[in-house]
């Protein structure tokens, strides 16, 4: 069969096709999904749902101690990811033909090609342990059960393979043969013979007798020292290679866990496993990314954040003794954990944290961590050059010890000016802070969206009243970017560089001429600042 037949043909049809071809076929035994793709990179057009290896993947026995649901869902992992056909081993059909009738209907509707089921009692036992204590099914059953799966089957060509277990139950030939007879008359589309001997002798002996009935399958596990071509002149139709996926993945992890164990080190298996790039090919990364590119490019930023976490932050007493503010606990995560989060929530994943003061306490995943080595000496803008390196032509500048409410970092990052602060018009009398803001207009509450420019930021100064307090974010985009870093330079000139902060950049932006556009919002933030703040701020984030 053609590789490009493989993939138009449904799956029914292409096992039905193996199994009536004239040549020698094989599948070959998967057990879990990525199994399964491995099977089908290796060029096999079949996959062999083995009822030994999935229990054996599981941990349990291969005595129908996996339930035939846990059993079909694998089996559906695996059609998901591959597009050749899958063979289940069906053991018996997990119970009478009502069962059989049930199982087949399930099949077809996750993807699975065909069933096999064999002419045991359930729960069965493995053909390989103590086969001649195992009871065979009564044959005038076992042809009901065929029958009712035949006549559950919505898809013509999906297949039922009957398997016969006399040869492993010590029964003679011709007791295989009048059963295998019985079996296809019930409607059973191929014959599996199945032997426990290490020569081949009695499925030959067998084949010659049926002479080409229908399809014969047969799974050379005990006798695999035969050539195939013997299997070829019997006129076999298809081969099961049954188990040898589980086999070789535990001798695999056998050896990978006792060295690992032994060494204490990864140092000696790293190149001799898959690499986690290797896993990620087979899992489909990258049709995800592209899916991404096509469906999530408007939730998936290229925005980068900077956080500004350097100083030990007043008022918390020993609490900060071993760490700065942004490390201090709020609803069982770190400040900047919470932070982080909101980020990456928005699809914002490049977070580089400025951090200072007790900076190796800082163990937040996920972020790029710089340090201002002078952060006793210096503020936010000294702080803030440090992170140059992590510019962007979009990105948010925040403050390190900032909670807020989801919705204002998505609207913030869909503000398209060239440079935009987040402005909360409810705090216009906080007498308690330097970053009080004066703008073009007040916020009304009506002017949603319209344009608004920052004039300054600062301390009340007790003439005229400020529209507001900005909350320490700032998005930049394109042109912003230059304008900020200009700006930024020509203050590190300055004498009082060390001192000056975030509102200080802002000022000197608005007077040099470039536009600072006011977002403005109605509370739904806090920063944290005190112990009482410390405390508000658990409830708001069970709020967000
Ligand atoms: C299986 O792979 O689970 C089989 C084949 O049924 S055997 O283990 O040989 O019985
Ligand atoms: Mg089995």
């Amino acid at each position: 069969m053609t590789d490009s037949a493989t993939t138009q043909i449904r799956r029914t049809t292409r096992l039905r096709q193996m199994l009536q071809s004239a040549e020698l076929e094989f599948i070959c035994e998967a057990h879990n999904g990525i199994s399964a793709r491995i099977v089908e990179e290796a060029g096999f057009h079949g996959i062999w749902a083995s009822g030994l290896a999935i229990s054996a993947q599981f941990g349990v026995r291969d005595n129908n101690e996996a339930s035939w649901t846990q059993v079909v869902e694998v089996c559906e992992f695996m059609a998901d990811v591959t597009r050749i056909p899958i063979l289940l081993d069906g053991d018996t059909g997990y119970g009478n033909f009502n069962n059989m009738r049930r199982l087949v209907k399930k099949l077809e509707q996750r993807g699975v090609a065909g069933v096999c089921i064999e002419d045991k009692i359930f729960p069965k036992t493995n053909s390989f342990i103590a086969g001649e204590r195992q009871p065979l099914a009564e044959v005038n059953e076992f042809c009901g059960k065929i029958a009712a799966g035949k006549d559950s089957q919505g898809d013509d060509d999906f297949c039922i393979v009957a398997r016969v277990e006399a040869l492993i139950a010590g029964w003679d030939i011709a007791e295989a043969l009048r059963r295998a007879e019985a079996y296809r008359r019930a409607g059973a589309d191929a014959i599996l013979i199945h032997s426990k001997l290490a020569r081949p002798d009695q499925i030959l002996e067998f084949a010659s007798e049926w002479a080409n009935r229908s399809p014969l399958v047969i799974v050379p596990t005990k006798y695999y020292s035969t050539p195939t071509e013997v299997f070829r002149k019997a006129n076999i139709s298809l081969v099961i290679w049954a188990n040898h996926m589980i086999r070789s993945a535990v001798s695999a992890m056998q050896k990978a866990a006792a060295e690992i164990h032994r060494e204490q080190s990864l140092i000696e298996i790293e190149d001799r496993i898959a690499t986690v790039d290797e896993i990620f090919r087979l899992q489909g990364a990258d049709e995800l990314e592209a899916a991404e590119e096509r469906y999530f490019s408007s939730l998936r930023d290229d925005t980068k954040a900077i956080v500004l976490a350097a100083t030990r932050g007043e008022g918390f007493a020993n609490l900060t003794d071993d760490r700065p503010k942004v490390m201090l606990p709020i609803g069982g995560k770190p400040l900047l954990r919470h932070l982080v989060d909101k980020f990456k929530k928005r699809g914002i994943d490049e977070i580089t944290v400025v951090a200072g003061y007790k900076s190796e306490s800082i163990d937040v995943q996920g972020i790029r961590l710089l340090v201002n080595q002078e952060h006793a000496s210096t503020g936010e803008l000294s702080s803030l050059a440090c992170a140059t390196g992590e510019f962007s032509d979009d990105m948010v500048l925040s403050y390190g010890d900032l909670l807020f409410r989801s919705y204002i970092l998505r609207d913030l990052t869909g503000h398209k000016a060239a440079i935009t602060v987040v402005v909360d018009s409810k705090q216009r009398d906080n007498r308690q802070t330097a970053d009080l803001a004066w703008c073009s207009q007040a916020d009304d509450r009506s002017m949603w969206g319209q344009a608004v420019l920052l004039r300054k930021i600062a301390a009340a100064d007790g003439d005229t009243p400020p529209h507001g307090r900005w909350i320490g974010l700032v998005r930049v985009r394109g042109e912003g970017r230059q304008w900020l870093e200009r700006t930024l330079g020509e203050l590190q000139a300055r004498p009082d560089f060390a001192q000056l902060g975030l509102p200080d950049l802002l000022n000197a932006l608005v007077e040099r001429g470039h536009p600072v556009h006011v977002w403005y919002v109605n509370g739904h933030w806090l920063d944290v600042n005190s112990l009482k703040d410390l405390e508000s701020a658990g409830s708001f984030t069970a709020g967000t």
